[in-house]
């Protein structure tokens, strides 16, 4: 039998897929063609969710730790006996310490809002630390914001093939986006021409028009380089800006500091080339930037963001159709979210009451740095971390910190999981997690603007359970009296979607239920920026204009190590499937110019080791004229296991935060390369 439902992965094309499920198996699963953003393709990794879906390292019951920390050594225990296992620990950690000592760590293993935040509803009602969740947008949102307002949203993707130009900037959209790319080809036969600004060689400068190589970290220099060409030649769009921004004369003097042949030093693109881009991208006018998350990814990330994101203004290209910018789409969902998450347990918290101890100042944390809130948080110590939709011994940084911190004898973990990851190793107590397949949901999307609903197709594997019935179970031990903590898939969604928003007029759960996905009640073409924007002045915002903060090398370690996404994974969500592992390659592998190689007497193929600050690893290289010099690459964000020293990449990247948003910095990362003994 064939259903419809959306993906729950953390990717922008929240695609529309038809699973086809036997029994109580999940056998195929197929793009909708119904729907215009997936039109009837799924990518390469989700293809193969039905390996994922019934893999043996899928948990399907709770278990207890019997060995020493890290062991993966269990025993299966009933529902009940964890359950009551962890409400016994929470109260006397709550008792002795007080609600901040817990600590939940969530990210996006579901996008589903219900599964993905309606759990922290949770930990506020016990006054829980709170996670800032930094690990990905934050930095990108921040510099967005400071252009353009909140809420974020951009360029329609259905508008794309009107655009004339595209710049598809620091976004490997191939990999991480792939249903851009029919809109992307709409556009090339209609006569737009493509570029890709990125620091290496990837699926996306192949399919560009032409690729130039940036240095990373440097795209503020770039940006305000081709300001300085599109002022100088008067390419500016003076109408336009009058009408719709503020701030240029600023912008203006500080572009003017940044002439082609400055950039070119700082950038390694040459000056008679961005002379060159920024003449065709003014001229096109109806000019599309792209932008992902690589840029953002650095000291100056959020500065960077926006100073790139101003371009298409500049040219008053957001009158057209297709013309302007694009980060997310996420902020054109106007959900009602004042009760999603207890979100207003933290605004408008009721008396405490028992273990009920809302506390709206309660600390913050940032994900980037839990190593650090392991090991040196203080009044009081992280007593309880809750993991749950993330695997942060893979995904943060610094693994030697967290899993330094994870070792601790007094820290109590539990982990709710699908899958027996490298984090779910160190759980004290393991409990199984339902899928997408197994539970209802309701879906945004930060690549669209469809909105859509998943009723469950199969029943939970195991003693699979969702996230929201396992704290609603806690809750209950807890003898919390919190109406929300109760409520279940429906209710949320019922109240998510209570809104008189004229983008979700009309918009029921009961017509998501029939339909699948629907469209928000924007207009087409959509020109959200045509004459202002969301900003406090309604203004698009060139002042302050953004500072260039440059990505730095250091002597001890000259190479800038990038760590972007693989094709066939999804973070690490598919870091256990053989056969996507295998289509990478089998195990991760380094990249680097023959210029940095020859300067190190290494060779293709040979074993090296790589070192930070934080620590080392050892991988295999490859030669290749991929990266820019001074840059290399690893792709994807591999579980350990596959490693020749089943170290995660993330042993070598810190926790320095970018200068708005506390973002992460994953592709900032100063190394040095020599050669490793072969095993
Ligand atoms: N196949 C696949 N798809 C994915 C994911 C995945 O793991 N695999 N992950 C999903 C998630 S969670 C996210 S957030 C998105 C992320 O996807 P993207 O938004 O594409 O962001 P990144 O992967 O961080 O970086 C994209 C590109 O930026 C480049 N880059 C790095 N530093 C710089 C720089 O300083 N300047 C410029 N111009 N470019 C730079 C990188 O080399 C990389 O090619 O993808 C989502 N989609
Ligand atoms: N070096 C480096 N590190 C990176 C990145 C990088 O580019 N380079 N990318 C960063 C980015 S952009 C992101 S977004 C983060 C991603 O970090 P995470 O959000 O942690 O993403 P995943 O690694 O995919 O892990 C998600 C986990 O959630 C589980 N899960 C899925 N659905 C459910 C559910 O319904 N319930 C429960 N309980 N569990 C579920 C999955 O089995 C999976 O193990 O990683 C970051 N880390
Ligand atoms: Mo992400």
């Amino acid at each position: 039998m064939k259903r419809r439902l959306t993906c729950p992965l953390d990717c922008p094309d929240a695609c529309s897929l038809l699973v086809t499920v036997e029994e109580d198996r999940l056998v195929k699963v197929e793009g909708d063609p119904n729907h215009p953003i997936t039109q009837g393709f799924a990518c390469v990794k989700t293809y193969r969710y039905p390996e994922r879906q019934h893999h043996p390292l899928r948990p399907l019951h709770p278990m207890r730790r019997k060995g020493s920390k890290g062991s993966g050594v269990w025993e299966r225990i009933t529902w009940d006996e964890a359950l009551d296992a962890i409400a016994e620990r929470l109260k006397a950690v709550l008792d002795a310490y007080g609600g901040e000592a817990v600590l939940p760590y969530h990210y996006a293993g579901t996008m589903g809002l219900v599964e993905q935040q309606h759990p922290l509803a949770f930990f506020r009602a016990i006054g829980a630390s709170e996670l800032d969740e930094t690990i990905c947008a934050t930095a990108g949102a921040a510099g967005w914001e400071a252009a353009y307002g909140s809420p974020r949203y951009g360029v329609d993707p259905e508008d794309v093939p009107h655009a004339r130009f595209v710049i598809l900037w620091g976004i490997n959209s191939l990999a991480t986006h792939s249903h851009l790319t029919p809109k992307l080809k709409a556009a090339r036969k209609n006569g737009a021409h493509i570029v890709h600004i990125d620091p290496y060689e990837n699926k996306t400068s192949r399919f560009a028009d032409e690729h130039i190589k940036i240095r990373p970290g440097t795209d503020a220099a770039l940006a305000y380089a081709l300001a300085h060409v599109i002022f100088a030649e008067g390419l500016e769009d003076r109408a336009y800006l009058e009408r719709a921004a503020q701030g240029v004369a600023a912008f203006r003097a500080a572009a003017m500091e940044w002439p082609p042949e400055r950039a070119e030093r700082v950038t390694g693109v040459p000056a008679e080339r961005i002379r060159r881009l920024a003449r065709e991208f003014a001229a096109a006018r109806a000019s599309f930037v792209r932008v992902g998350y690589g840029m953002t990814r650095h000291p100056g990330g959020a500065s960077a963001l926006r100073a790139v994101v101003l371009l298409p203004a500049l040219i008053g290209a957001w009158q057209y159709p297709g013309g302007g910018a694009l980060l997310t789409t996420s902020g054109a969902f106007p959900l009602n979210r004042a009760r999603l998450g207890g979100a207003h347990l933290l605004t408008d918290p009721p008396a405490p009451k028992g273990y009920l101890r809302p506390n709206p100042r309660a600390r913050h944390v940032n994900m980037n740095q839990l190593a650090t809130a392991l090991n040196a948080l203080d009044d009081p110590p992280i007593q309880v971390l809750f993991v749950f939709n993330s695997n942060p011994l893979v995904v943060a940084p610094n693994t030697n910190g967290v899993r330094k911190g994870l070792m601790r004898e007094d820290l109590f973990v539990v982990v709710l999981e699908q899958a027996m990851t490298e984090t779910a190793q160190y759980a004290d107590i393991l409990l199984p997690a339902t899928t997408f397949l197994e539970h209802p949901d309701l879906y945004t999307a930060y690549g669209h603007y469809y909105l859509s609903w998943n009723d469950p197709v199969l029943e939970p594997a195991g003693e699979a359970r969702p996230n929201t019935w396992v704290f609603r179970e806690l809750a209950k031990r807890l003898d919390l009296e919190e109406e929300t903590l109760y409520w279940d898939a429906e209710r949320v969604a019922r109240s998510l979607l209570d809104t008189d928003h004229p983008w979700l007029e009309g918009i029921t759960l009961e017509r998501l239920r029939r339909e699948g996905f629907v469209r928000l009640n924007l207009p087409r073409p959509f020109l959200p920026f045509k004459d202002g924007a969301n900003t406090p002045s309604g203004r698009i915002a060139f002042d302050p204009p953004p500072p260039v903060i440059l990505t730095e090398p250091e002597p001890e370690y000259p190479l800038i190590l990038l760590t972007p996404p693989a094709h066939s994974f999804l973070n690490t969500t598919y870091g256990h499937l053989e056969r996507l592992v295998a289509a990478e390659g089998g195990e991760p592998v380094l990249w680097m110019h023959p210029v940095d190689a020859e300067a190190r007497g290494l060779v293709d193929g040979q074993r090296v080791r790589i070192r930070s600050r934080h620590g080392a690893v050892i991988r295999r290289l490859r030669v290749t004229e991929a990266p820019m010099p001074g840059t290399v690459v690893l792709e994807g964000t591999w579980w350990g296991v596959w490693a020749p020293d089943r170290e995660p990449i993330n042993v070598l990247t810190g926790e320095h935060l970018t200068d708005m948003g506390g973002g992460s910095t994953f592709h900032s990362n100063p190394v040095e390369v020599e050669p490793a003994p072969e095993a």
